[in-house]
């Protein structure tokens, strides 16, 4: 098993369009494994292949109380989402120290892969619900922050600019 590095925003392979997987084979598993290491080793509740710089669609997520409950999402697809929406406070991996408030879908429906490849079907809610949309995002690019205004998203990058700056200088 292994940890592996987490892309941080602003990186721009972050923004790359993953693609379905075409096999689940010992390549995959192995992926998934090393996934789910380091998402529990951050810590963090979900991670998606893109975070790692793998740009096809995996997902881990573990939204547990006692974090032994993964939830492998091969090539998912959102089949519902429902009209009422959650308005939740998200972190993100690829974003540290970064909170923040995202409107979604309250509860959705979701069709996946698991790691032997079988089909199966999902409806989830609350924090899973969340989740699921914030890494399906991750898979088409999108990070959580772009949900926000223009001048949070400004704020932010030059707060990581100065980081970047002064973390030189030290
Ligand atoms: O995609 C990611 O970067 C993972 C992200 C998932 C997520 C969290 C909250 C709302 C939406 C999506 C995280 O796991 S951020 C870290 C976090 O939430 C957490 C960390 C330690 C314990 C419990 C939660
Ligand atoms: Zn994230």
């Amino acid at each position: 098993m292994a940890l592996l590095p987490i892309l941080k925003y602003p990186d721009p392979r972050l923004h790359k369009v993953a693609v379905p997987v075409a096999q689940v084979d010992d390549r995959i598993r192995q992926l998934v494994r090393d996934m789910a290491e380091t998402m529990y080793a951050a810590p963090g509740v979900g991670l998606a292949a893109t975070q790692v710089d793998v740009h096809e669609r995996v997902v881990v997520i573990d939204v547990s109380e006692d974090g032994d409950d993964l939830l492998v999402l091969i090539n998912p697809e959102i089949t519902w989402k429902s009209d009422e929406l959650i308005v939740f406070e998200e972190g993100c991996l690829s974003v540290p120290g970064v909170y923040d408030d995202v409107e979604r879908a309250a509860e959705v429906k979701v069709t996946a892969l698991n790691e032997q490849g079988q089909r199966y079907e999902l409806e989830a809610d609350g924090l899973l619900a969340v989740c699921i949309q914030h890494e399906l995002d991750h898979l088409l690019g999108k990070v959580f922050v772009e949900y926000l205004s223009q001048l949070k998203q400004t704020r932010l990058k030059s707060r990581i600019k100065k980081q970047e700056r002064d973390a030189l200088k030290a």
